[in-house]
Formats: C-alpha cells, structure tokens, sequence
C-alpha cells in the first residue's frame, strides 16, 4: 500500500462519521516488556477466578499468537464521559451505586456493530482480510491503543486520552496488511500524582501500575462468582456493580468532552436506585430489567448479593424487613450476604433469626455464615 496517509485520513473520517470519538493505527504488536507484565500477573495469581485469562494467556501475549496473519491493528476509543461525578454518590448509602460505564445498554453490541461497518467499509477499498474485537477475545487491547497514540495506561491501569479522560471504551480491528502511520505514542503523564492509589477504598494496587483483580471492587461484583470474602464486605459500600472511585479521582477528566453518544446516557433507573427496591426483583424481574445491560451477564443471585452487602453498609434500620426476607432465599449466595448484613444492621433481629434458622440450613457456607456473624457481633 502506498498512499497510507491518505488511506488513513479517509478510514479516520469514517470511523467519526460512525459514531466512535478517537482512531489510531499501529503495528499488531506487544512489547516484550509488556508480555512479561502479563505473564507475571498471571504468575502470582492476580487475575483471580478470570481462569479464562490463563488458560488463553499465549494467545493474549501478542495479536499473532491468535491470527497469526494480524499486522496492523486500528484502535478506536468510544467516549461515555457523563456529567455526574460517580464519587458524590458514595455517600447516598441507602441506594446502589452502578458504575458509569454499565448505566445504559452493553457497550460491546454497540461498539462491534460499527467496528463491523467500520471493516466492510475498509476492505471495499482495499484487499485484505479483519478480525474485530470489544473486550471480551484474549488481546491486550489497551497497550494496542497506547502504541496507537490514542493516550497512555495510567497508574489505575487504565487508557486515559487527553480528549476524554478515564471514560472511554477501547475497540480494535485487526488486519492482515500493513499499514505505516506517522502516530507516535504519547508518553505518560501522570507525573508524581498517586491519586488513583490513595483512593482505592479496598488497596487493589501493590504498586502503580499493577493492579490485583482479586481486591478490585469492579472484579468482586462482576467477575467474583462465590461468596464475597468478609474482608472487603465493608469496604465496598454501596458499589453494586462494578467501581469507579480510581478513573473519577482522576485530574485528566477535567479535560473530557462529556459524551453525545445516547446509547451510553444514564438510563435514570440505573443512576442510585433504591436498595429496598432492588432486593426485592426476581429472577423474571431481573431479566426484564436489565434486558441489553451488561448488567444482565451477571444473573440475579450475584446481582442481589452485591445489593446485600450494600445494605449491610447502609446502616439503616429500614432495611431491616427486605433483608430478613432473602435469609430464606433458594439461593446460598443471596443467603450468605443477607446473614452479614443482618449482622451489621441488627444484633437483636440477628439473634432471633439465627434461633429460628440455623438449624434448618443444610449448606455448609452458609451455616459457616451464621456462626461467623454470630461471634463477630457478639464477642
Ligand atoms: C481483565 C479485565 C479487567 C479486570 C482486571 C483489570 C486490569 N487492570 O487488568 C477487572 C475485572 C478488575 C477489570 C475492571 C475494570 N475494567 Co476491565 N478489562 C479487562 C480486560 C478483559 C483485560 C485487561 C488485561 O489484560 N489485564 C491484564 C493485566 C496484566 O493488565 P494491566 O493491569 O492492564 O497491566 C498493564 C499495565 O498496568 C502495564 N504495567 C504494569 N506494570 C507497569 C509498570 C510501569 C512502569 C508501566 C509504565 C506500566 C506497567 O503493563 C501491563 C500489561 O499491559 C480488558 C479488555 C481487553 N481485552 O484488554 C478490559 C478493560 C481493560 N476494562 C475496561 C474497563 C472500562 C474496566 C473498569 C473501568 C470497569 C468498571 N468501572 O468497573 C474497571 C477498571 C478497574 C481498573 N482500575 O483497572 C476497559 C478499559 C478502557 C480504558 N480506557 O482503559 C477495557 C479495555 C475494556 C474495553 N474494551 O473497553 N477489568
Ligand atoms: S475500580 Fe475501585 S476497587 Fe478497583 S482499583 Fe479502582 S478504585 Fe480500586
Ligand atoms: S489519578 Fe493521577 S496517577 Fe492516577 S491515572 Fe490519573 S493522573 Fe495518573
């Protein structure tokens, strides 16, 4: 190909007219230095029950090791910058907190439909064969958009473009052409600033940089498919899916665009609905409601255990009813949590219940649950 300015001025344009905020292009290549980052979070167990991130971990090293013809990717940045800071949020304990990026409908459907576009566009113009990708295939997508000079990962571990801050989604195309781009990658410029470490409400970074899935909140609520352990019960708070304390904290957004795209708007059902209300959704309900959420992946048993625990952290007695409720729940998931939080809101109620409950469980966790809670708040 010899004329790839103009090649690539032409697919720029395109992807903007296609909705997406940002395009860059660069080789489908991961630093050696980057490899091994990955190879030792895997190494020391970071990724947690992501099981999926290990047993694909060749593959994820370097785009050739999953399509070994890739020699270019385009990465495309889809920005849902809104205009309520998530953080003032925290504090309103009697409802949920969703994150940001989950308030409205699955950003992978949108951002593959267009990737899609995007590719039939691209190669009607030029030979050649693409592969798309939205979180979800074993590809390092945020040093591909680092190398596209689309931003820098920054301390949280995230991309954050000049343009848009932390609130962006990243896409990628690969294709088996090459494709020479003038971009130079941006260097980081997080400077001395550590205030994406200091907020983090559970400790999730050993170091700048380097983050532990297993004490991220946004892993906890999302990927966590267990019980959540009682250590970062507490510390969660009213998160219910998914956090955002780390990309909110973050100076550079004062810099972003709030977002004019209506498929990432707040829907105003999803922005701190009630707790009480919550608690109370089925599994139909469940489904009904969050119907094109990515929300919905997670089920109804995991997404009432998140509410639970919020509740627990409420401290408000008018939980009490709702919470009594789920200790009976079919679920041994929902049980656990609504036994903790009974704990935490009622030492009586706690008491009286457990005389009545405890010895009809069966399942082992959970009786585990009762006398756990028993002894914390009675001795
Ligand atoms: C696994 C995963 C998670 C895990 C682990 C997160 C993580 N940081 O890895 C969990 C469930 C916790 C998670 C949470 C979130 N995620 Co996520 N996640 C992914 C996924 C699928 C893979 C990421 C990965 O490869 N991790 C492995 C580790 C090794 O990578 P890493 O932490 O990024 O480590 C790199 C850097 O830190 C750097 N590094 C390490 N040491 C050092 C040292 C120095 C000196 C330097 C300079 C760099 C450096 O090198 C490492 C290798 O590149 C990607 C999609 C994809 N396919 O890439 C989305 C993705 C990263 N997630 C995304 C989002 C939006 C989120 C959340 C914001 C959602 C939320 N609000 O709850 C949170 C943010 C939490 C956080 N602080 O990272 C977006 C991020 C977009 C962006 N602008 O960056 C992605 C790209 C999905 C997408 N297509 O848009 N996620
Ligand atoms: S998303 Fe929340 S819990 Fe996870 S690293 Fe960021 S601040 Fe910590
Ligand atoms: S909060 Fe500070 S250290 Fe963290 S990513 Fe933003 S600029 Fe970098």
């Amino acid at each position: 190909m010899n004329d790839d300015s103009n090649f690539i001025m032409s697919v720029e344009s395109k992807a903007i007219d296609l909705g997406f905020d940002d395009v860059g292009f660069c080789k489908a290549h991961i630093p050696p230095i980057t490899r091994k980052r990955l190879i030792e979070f895997i190494d020391r167990g970071r990724h947690g029950e992501m099981s999926w991130m290990s047993e694909k971990l060749y593959t994820r090293l370097n785009p050739a090791n999953m399509w070994k013809e890739a020699k270019t990717a385009l990465v495309v940045l889809a920005n849902y910058s809104n205009d309520k800071n998530s953080l003032d949020f925290l504090e309103k304990k009697n409802n949920g907190l969703i994150s940001v990026y989950a308030q409205n409908k699955d950003y992978h459907k949108w951002i593959k439909g267009r990737l899609k576009n995007l590719t039939s566009w691209i190669l009607s113009q030029t030979r050649g064969k693409a592969k798309v990708f939205v979180d979800t295939a074993p590809l390092m997508e945020k040093p591909l958009a680092e190398a596209s000079g689309l931003g820098w990962v920054g301390k949280h571990t995230n991309l954050i473009s000049r343009s848009f801050g932390n609130w962006t989604f990243i896409g990628v195309i690969l294709f088996d052409f090459e494709l020479t781009s003038k971009t130079k990658p941006l260097k980081g410029l997080c400077g001395t600033c550590l205030k994406c470490i200091d907020i983090c409400p559970t400790n999730a970074f050993p170091q700048p940089y380097k983050l532990d899935a297993r004490k991220c909140i946004s892993y906890l609520t999302i990927e966590h498919k267990h019980h959540i352990p009682r250590k970062y019960r507490s510390l969660m708070g009213n998160r219910i899916y998914g956090c955002d304390d780390c990309l909110a904290i973050c100076p550079w957004n004062k810099f972003a665009k709030l977002s004019s795209n209506i498929a990432f708007k707040a829907k105003k059902e999803f922005n701190n609905p009630s707790l009480q209300k919550l608690s109370k959704i089925n599994e139909v309900e469940f489904k009904k409601m969050f119907s094109g959420s990515p929300i919905k992946r997670i089920g109804r048993n995991q997404f009432i255990r998140n509410v639970l625990i919020a509740m627990g952290n409420s401290s408000s007695k008018s939980m009490l009813p709702c919470v009594v409720k789920l200790i009976n729940d079919d679920s041994s998931l929902v049980r656990v949590a609504a036994i903790w939080a009974l704990g935490k809101l009622s030492k009586q109620r706690f008491n009286i219940e457990k005389r009545h409950n405890f010895n009809k469980e069966r399942d082992i966790d959970v009786k585990k649950e009762w006398m756990l809670t028993y002894i914390e708040i009675n001795y």
